[in-house]
């Protein structure tokens, strides 16, 4: 959908359109969790064009449909073509918190698409003043972010070959599993097994995606510390079963689907309800509201993650921008996104090298789109391409 300013009284820098386009994606292989099994991903791209000629990139992505959450891309497209865009049109493109603040106002929750507009206006602002979006942030602590990587094909000999490839290669030696789909026997030997051939030379974690009971994961966990398991994320649904586990297993325990944002965060701080945070850009409602999550962590005492929705590039960039200024980011990130996807879409890929990623020093998210090669994977080809 195209939206167009028609003021004449624009000042420089006004919003004159926005623009979304759905991309799907293969994976590499399927990626499966205690939720789905995930073939392909789709990133909704949204192209905010503002009256000084620059153009911001932002992306909202999910995992596996509406499996994991309540949005979509398809939502996302919807509700930015029909609801968002209309109310930031014309508007000034270089007050992103007033402009976000405005949105809040307007519409409830949809956290992912309020995500990729302000990814969108930063990666815009970044651009227009020559600086990255870490800088419009308070400015980086780290230039690189160790990356964890997600053994997730469903099967112990396959995911022992990929941990393999992922050391030889020094591309990752944080491993998170993902576990719950099926018997929790057969889960912890399949921890178990792959720690034991990983040794010293990785950690390992897991990823129940909510997937146990409270009294499944009462004697599963301790089961999983033995096996060697550093870290055990969402491994139930509710965050007072959350809280009623901590302390009790010498593991810690990290809180993923149960944080949405700033208002979430505080009540699992003030409930003791986790050890560890994932902070996700798009399920905390955008990098300023995340900002805000991990300020929340820091004065509880409670360690950071930095997570990722399986994003694609741009997502991937703004996050590692954001999590660049984190004080604290004691269990690194897995911003390993865009290596899950066949395709490279950026005109220069990100740099994963030595078990991390560099973050973009380039202005505003610091990548470009290879709009030739998303074109072939544009849905209804509704991205428009003007060269
Ligand atoms: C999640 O639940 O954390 C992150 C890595 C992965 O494989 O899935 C995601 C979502
Ligand atoms: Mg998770």
């Amino acid at each position: 959908m195209n939206f167009v300013c028609a003021s004449s009284t624009m000042n420089s820098a006004t919003i004159e359109r926005v623009e979304t386009c759905l991309v799907d994606l293969p994976t590499i292989r399927p990626h499966r969790l205690s939720v789905a099994t995930m073939h392909g991903q789709t990133l909704m791209l949204v192209r905010i064009y503002c009256s000084d000629g620059i153009v911001g990139i932002g992306e909202g992505t999910t995992i596996a449909g509406m499996a994991y959450g309540p949005e979509s891309p398809e939502a996302m497209k919807l509700a930015i073509d029909t609801y968002f865009a209309p109310a930031i049109i014309c508007k000034d493109a270089t007050r992103i918190q007033e402009l976000m603040a405005h949105l809040g106002k307007l519409i409830k929750v949809n956290h992912f698409s309020k995500s990729a507009l302000e990814s969108a206006l930063l990666d815009a602002q970044g651009k227009r003043l020559g600086v990255p979006v870490s800088e419009l942030l308070g400015g980086r602590r780290r230039e690189r972010l160790p990356i964890a990587w997600t053994l997730a094909s469903g099967n112990t000999a396959k995911d022992m070959a990929e941990a393999e490839e992922m050391l030889e290669l020094r591309r990752h030696k944080i491993f998170k599993l993902k576990i719950g789909a099926k018997d929790i026997h057969a889960d912890i030997n399949h921890v178990a097994d792959i720690k034991k051939a990983v040794g010293d030379r990785a950690a390992v974690r897991v990823d129940v995606n909510m997937a146990w009971s409270e009294v499944q994961a009462s004697w599963a966990i301790p089961a999983l510390a033995d096996a060697g398991c550093e870290l055990v994320e969402q491994p139930v649904a509710s965050a007072a079963a959350l809280a009623r586990l901590m302390r009790r297993f010498p593991v810690a325990l990290m809180a993923d689907e149960i944080l949405q944002g700033p208002e979430s965060a505080f009540e699992i701080a003030k409930n003791n309800g986790a050890d560890v945070f994932a902070i996700k850009i798009e399920q905390s409602g955008g990098l300023f509201a995340a900002q805000r999550v991990a300020a929340i962590a820091d004065s509880a005492g409670i360690e950071l993650y930095g997570g990722t929705m399986l994003e694609g590039a741009f997502s991937t960039a703004a996050s590692a921008h954001l999590f660049s200024t984190f004080a604290n980011l004691q269990w690194g990130t897995e911003l390993f996104g865009p290596l899950l996807i066949t395709e490279e879409i950026l005109k220069a890929p990100l740099d994963y090298s030595d078990f991390e990623l560099a973050v973009p020093d380039g202005p505003g998210l610091g990548i470009e789109l290879d709009d030739q090669k998303v074109k072939r994977f544009t849905r209804d080809g509704l991205i428009k391409i003007t060269k």
